[in-house]
């Protein structure tokens, strides 16, 4: 739906664009990057425009006709104008990847991706916020177990942004049981067992906001661009 209001609007910024191609204004070479963020509280989305333009000369006389020219119009010239539908997800490394060290190999698995870090902090939770946590698997018989677990030492909570990242971490992360995860996969090259699986994730858009925030206070997510989305997202 956002995506679809973006694309409509880069599509009517294009159309003004081609109305006015025979003037001067296709001219330097410009990268545009205007994010447009929407963070109200507790459901952030950012929508990020990149794109391209072709060096030409500017004759002379054409400047201040240029310089009348809206300065997005002027950079969205002849773009291919990419409009990211961005999602947050909440991913926590628990108290055994902490513990053996593997919050660099882990964190870096989602930046190289192309994944952006917009929230951290390692903190040890109580058993009852573990509770509140895995609320939905009270029923199972290793819930008290699990919520000793989480609660037993430190966990990084992470909010990670990015296009598709709630179902694309899931993939990073592997099936629940590492016997079954993927090579590849966090689970899959780092854990063994069930019970000791290093690290949580989001399942689904909900989740993704209810463990957001649960997890962290909404001044806690940083918004900002990061300098590698103009070649993490585009067209063709
Ligand atoms: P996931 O963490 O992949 O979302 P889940 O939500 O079903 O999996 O379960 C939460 C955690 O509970 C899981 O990461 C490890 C633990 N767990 C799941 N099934 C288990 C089992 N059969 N025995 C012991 N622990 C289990
Ligand atoms: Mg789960």
């Amino acid at each position: 739906m956002r995506s679809q209001i973006y694309r409509s609007v880069s599509n009517s910024l294009r159309s003004f664009i081609s109305a006015s191609k025979s003037s001067p204004l296709c001219a330097g070479r410009a990268v545009a990057a205007a994010t447009a963020t929407s963070f109200r509280g507790k459901a952030p989305a950012v929508a990020s425009f990149y794109g391209r333009t072709e060096s030409r000369h500017v004759p002379n006389g054409w400047l201040s006709g240029l310089l009348a020219v809206p300065a997005a119009v002027y950079m969205l010239q002849e773009q291919d104008v990419y409009a990211a539908e961005m999602e947050r997800t909440f991913i926590a490394i628990k108290p055994d990847g902490v513990q053996r060290g593997l919050i660099a190999e882990i964190m870096s698995r989602f930046e190289h991706k192309g994944f952006k870090l917009v929230a951290v902090k390692l903190v040890v939770p109580n058993k009852e916020f573990a509770e509140k946590h895995y609320h939905d698997l009270k029923e199972r018989p290793f819930f008290s177990g699990l919520c000793d677990f989480l609660s037993s030492g430190p966990v990084l909570a992470m909010v990670w942004e990015g296009e598709g990242v709630i179902k694309y971490g899931r993939k990073l992360i592997g099936a629940t049981d590492p016997q079954k995860s993927e090579p590849g996969t966090i689970r899959g090259d780092l854990a063994v067992v069930v019970g000791r699986n290093i690290i949580h994730g989001s399942d689904g858009p909900e989740t993704a906001k209810d463990e957001i925030n649960l997890w962290f206070k909404p001044e806690e997510l940083v918004t900002y661009q990061s300098n590698s989305e103009k070649w993490v997202y585009g067209l063709n």
